[in-house]
C-alpha cells in the first residue's frame, strides 16, 4: 500500500472521527477522538479505539506542547487538522525551513522544545537545515516528519517521496528515533522530548511512517501508552569543589571579565545571573543573543570596549558561551595571541551543562559542569560578604575605552546623511526599541547584522534573536513568528535585503495569522552593498547585487498587510510608530546607501579574497 493510498484513506474518515456518533452519548468525546472503530447503532458495543494521529496529539498535549509549526501535505495533512481540532495551536507555514526555524526560536524562548511538522522526503529535508541550525545552537526542538513505507524504502524499490529519513537525519541531530506501532508513541514522543531539552540543548529528529498514523489500538490501552515526562531537564547541580576552584581563581583575578552567552540566556536565571555580575563588580561583555540579559545600558557592560577587555583580561568567566569562532577559538590577536594559533594568557572559567565543552579550543582551568541555574546560584553563596572589587585601574580603563567609543557612536548617529544610511536608520530603531523594551528584535544580515548589534540596545532577557553560531541567512521570518507566537510580544525584525529574501515568502503567513511583526527592510541593493559591477563588463549583473529600488513593502500589501516606502530617518520612525500602534503586520522598506554597506559587515577577514597581482 502506497502512502498516497494512506493519505486519502485518512482524508474520508477524518469526517467520521470528527463527526459525532450514535455511541457518542456514553463517552462523548473518547469516542469523537478515536478514529475508527467504536459502537455502530447496529453492532454489539466493541471497544473504543484510538488511532496513530491521535496517539501522536495526545502525547504532545500531555507534555503541555501547545504549539505545532508545520506544512501540511501527504502523510501528515490530517495530523494538522486534527492538531487544530483537538486544540493544539498549529502554525502553517510556506516553506519548511521557516516552520524548522520557528520551531527552534520557540524552544529558545520557552524552554520547551519546539515541534516542526513536515511531509516526506523534500519537507523533511527542508526542515532538516532548521534542526541542524537548532542543534548547532543549542536550542531544543523536534522535527517531526512522516515518511514512506520502510519495506519500500528500504529495497529501495521507489515508494513516493521514498527516503531513509532516519538515517540523514542522525548526524545533524542531538538525537533520532522512528516509531513504528501505534503502542509505542508515547514513548517516541517522551523520548525526543527528554532528548531534545535535557543536558545540552539541541535538535531531535522523531520519523513517523505513513502506515503509523491509522494504526489503531484499545483506546485505553493507548491512554496508558503515553507518558508525561517528569523533570525533562532535571538541574545539574556543579560539584563543589569545581565551584570553590572557580571562585579561587576569580578572587585572584587582576583584569576580571564575564563573558555571557545565549546559554545564559536560554537557562531563565537572570536575576542569579544578575546578581553575580553586581556582587562581584566583574565588567561583562553579552554575546549577541546574551544582550539584555542585563540592560546593555548597564555600567558594568563592556560591550563598547570589546576589543580593549579581550586581549586585556586575565582571567574570564564564561557562563554558557563557547569559545567558537565568535570569541576567535580563545586565541590569536584577538586575546593578546601574537599569532592566530597563539594563545593569550587569560585564564578561563567555564561554566557549562556540558562536560564535553572544557578545552575544546585552549586549556579551561575551572570547569563549572552544571546548569546555568545551579552553578550560578553555587557561585552566588559561595562569593560570601567580602567578595573584592575588581581593581580600580582595570575599571577605570575599560571605562575611558568605553566612552571613547560610545561618544564616537553617539556623533556617528547625531549625522542625517542623504540618503540614509546604516547608522541614521537604526538609530530610529535603537530609539523605537528603547521606548518599547518588551518589542522582540530578529534580526539577519550581514552589515544590517553588525551595526544593529552595536547600535541598538536591548533592555530585557531573550528580547533579541539573530544568525547564532552559523551566522545563517534566512531565520528572519521563522523567529518573528515564533517570537510573536509565543509571546504575544510585538516583533521587529531588522533585515538585510539579501537575508529578507531568503525568508520573505513567509509574510503571507504573518498577515495569514495577522501576527504583530513589522519587517525592517536595510535595502541597499545587494549582499553588502549594492554598487558592484559586472567584471567582464557584460550585460548580467554582478553576483551580488539585486533588482534596484525593489520595492518589497509591495509583497506585504499583497497580503493585506502594511507596506511602506521610505527613504528617512522620519519617514522610517513613523511607519515603525504606526505597526507597534496598529500592531499589524508592517514592512517597511528602508532605502538605504547603497555604497554603505562592507563586504561581509564586520567579519571581512574570514572571505579568502585571491591574491592582488
Ligand atoms: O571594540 P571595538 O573598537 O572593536 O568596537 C566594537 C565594540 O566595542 C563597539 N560597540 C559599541 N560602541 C559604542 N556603543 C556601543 N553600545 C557599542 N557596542 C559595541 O562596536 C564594535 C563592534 O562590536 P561587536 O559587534 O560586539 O564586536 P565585533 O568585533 O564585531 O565582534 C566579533 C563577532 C564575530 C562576535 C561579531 O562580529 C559577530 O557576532 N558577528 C556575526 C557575524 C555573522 O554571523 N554574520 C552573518 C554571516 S555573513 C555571510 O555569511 C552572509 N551571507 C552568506 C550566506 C549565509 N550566511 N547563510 C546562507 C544560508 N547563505 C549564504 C549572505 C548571503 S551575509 C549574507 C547576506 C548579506 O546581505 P544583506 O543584504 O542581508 O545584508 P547587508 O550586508 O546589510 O547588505
Ligand atoms: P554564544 O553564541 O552566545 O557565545 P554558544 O551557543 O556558543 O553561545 O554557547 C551556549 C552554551 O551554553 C553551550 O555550550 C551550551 O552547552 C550551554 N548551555 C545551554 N543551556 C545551558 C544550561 N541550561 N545550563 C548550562 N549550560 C547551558
Ligand atoms: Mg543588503
Amino acid at each position: 500500500m502506497s502512502s498516497v493510498r494512506t493519505e486519502k484513506e485518512a482524508a474520508t474518515t477524518l469526517e467520521d472521527a470528527l463527526k459525532p456518533t450514535k455511541s457518542r452519548d456514553a463517552d462523548g468525546e473518547a469516542v469523537v477522538r478515536a478514529f475508527k472503530g467504536g459502537a455502530t447503532e447496529d453492532s454489539a458495543p466493541a471497544a473504543e479505539t484510538i488511532d496513530g494521529f491521535h496517539l501522536v496529539i495526545d502525547a504532545l498535549k500531555l507534555n503541555d506542547i501547545d504549539t505545532i509549526f508545520g506544512l501540511p501535505g501527504i502523510p501528515i495533512t490530517d495530523l494538522t487538522r486534527m492538531a487544530q481540532a483537538e486544540g493544539l495551536r498549529v502554525i502553517s507555514f510556506r516553506h519548511e525551513q521557516h516552520a524548522g526555524n520557528a520551531a527552534a526560536a520557540a524552544g529558545f524562548l520557552t524552554q520547551k522544545p519546539g515541534i516542526c511538522l513536515t511531509v516526506s522526503a523534500p519537507g523533511f529535508l527542508n526542515g532538516l537545515t532548521a534542526l541542524a541550525n537548532a542543534t548547532t545552537n543549542c536550542f531544543p526542538m523536534i522535527l517531526i516528519s512522516g515518511s514512506s513505507e520502510r519495506e519500500i524504502v528500504d529495497l529501495q524499490q521507489g515508494d513516493y517521496e521514498e527516503m531513509d529519513q532516519l538515517a540523514i537525519a542522525k548526524p545533524l541531530a542531538k538525537a533520532a528515533f522512528r516509531v513504528l506501532h501505534a503502542e509505542d508513541i508515547g514513548v517516541g514522543v517522551a523520548r525526543a522530548i527528554r532528548a531534545a531539552v535535557s543536558g545540552r540543548p539541541g535538535g531531535v529528529y522523531l520519523d513517523l511512517p505513513a502506515k503509523l498514523f491509522p494504526q489503531a489500538m484499545d483506546a485505553e490501552a493507548g491512554r496508558n501508552s503515553l507518558i508525561k515526562v517528569v523533570d525533562p531537564a532535571p538541574r545539574q547541580i556543579p560539584a563543589q569543589d569545581a565551584v570553590a576552584r572557580a571562585l579561587d581563581l576569580l578572587k585572584s583575578a587582576a583584569r576580571p571579565l564575564i563573558i555571557l552567552g545565549k546559554g545564559a540566556a536560554y537557562a531563565q536565571a537572570d536575576a542569579d545571573i544578575r546578581a553575580l555580575v553586581e556582587k562581584t563588580g566583574i565588567p561583562y561583555l553579552p554575546m549577541a543573543m546574551a544582550k539584555g540579559l542585563l540592560p546593555d545600558t548597564h555600567e558594568q557592560s563592556a560591550a563598547a570596549a570589546r576589543s580593549y577587555v579581550l586581549p586585556a583580561s586575565d582571567v574570564v568567566l564564561l557562563i554558557g558561551a563557547r569559545l567558537n569562532w565568535l570569541l576567535s577559538n580563545g586565541k590569536g590577536k584577538t586575546w593578546g595571541g601574537k599569532s592566530p594559533k597563539q594563545w593569550g594568557a587569560q585564564k578561563f572559567i567555564q561554566v557549562d551543562i556540558s562536560p564535553q565543552e572544557a578545552d575544546s579550543n585552549v586549556r579551561i582551568d575551572a570547569p563549572v559542569v552544571g546548569d546555568i541555574g545551579s552553578c550560578v546560584s553555587a557561585m552566588l553563596a559561595g562569593l560570601g560578604t567580602n567578595w573584592p572589587r575588581p581593581p580600580a585601574e582595570w575599571l577605570a580603563a575599560i571605562a575611558e575605552r568605553k566612552s571613547k567609543n560610545i561618544a564616537k557612536m553617539a556623533q556617528t548617529l547625531a549625522k542625517n546623511p542623504t540618503p540614509m544610511n546604516f547608522h541614521s536608520a537604526l538609530n530610529v530603531v535603537r530609539d523605537v526599541i528603547k521606548a518599547n523594551p518588551d518589542a522582540i528584535l530578529v534580526n539577519e544580515g550581514a552589515n544590517a547584522l553588525d551595526f544593529t548589534r552595536s547600535i541598538v540596545d536591548m533592555y530585557k532577557p531573550r528580547k533579541r534573536l539573530d544568525v547564532g553560531t552559523w551566522g545563517v541567512m534566512g531565520i528572519g521570518m521563522g523567529f518573528s513568528i515564533a517570537a510573536a507566537v509565543v509571546s504575544g510580544e510585538q516583533v521587529i525584525a531588522v533585515e538585510g535585503d539579501s537575508a529578507f529574501g531568503f525568508c520573505g515568502m513567509e509574510v503571507e503567513t504573518i498577515c495569514r495569522y495577522g501576527l504583530p511583526v513589522c519587517v525592517v527592510i536595510l535595502n541597499n541593493n545587494g549582499v553588502y552593498r549594492g554598487d558592484e559591477v559586472n567584471l567582464a563588463g557584460g550585460r548580467d549583473p554582478a553576483p551580488l547585487v539585486f533588482v534596484k529600488d525593489a520595492r518589497y513593502e509591495k509583497l506585504m500589501e499583497a497580503f493585506g498587510g502594511v507596506g511602506v516606502h521610505v527613504t528617512t530617518p522620519d519617514a522610517l520612525r513613523k511607519a515603525m510608530e504606526d505597526a507597534i500602534r496598529s500592531r499589524r503586520p508592517t514592512l517597511v522598506n528602508a532605502v538605504i546607501d547603497e555604497g554603505a554597506g562592507t563586504e561581509s559587515g564586520r567579519i571581512t577577514s574570514l572571505n579568502p579574497t585571491a591574491k592582488k597581482a
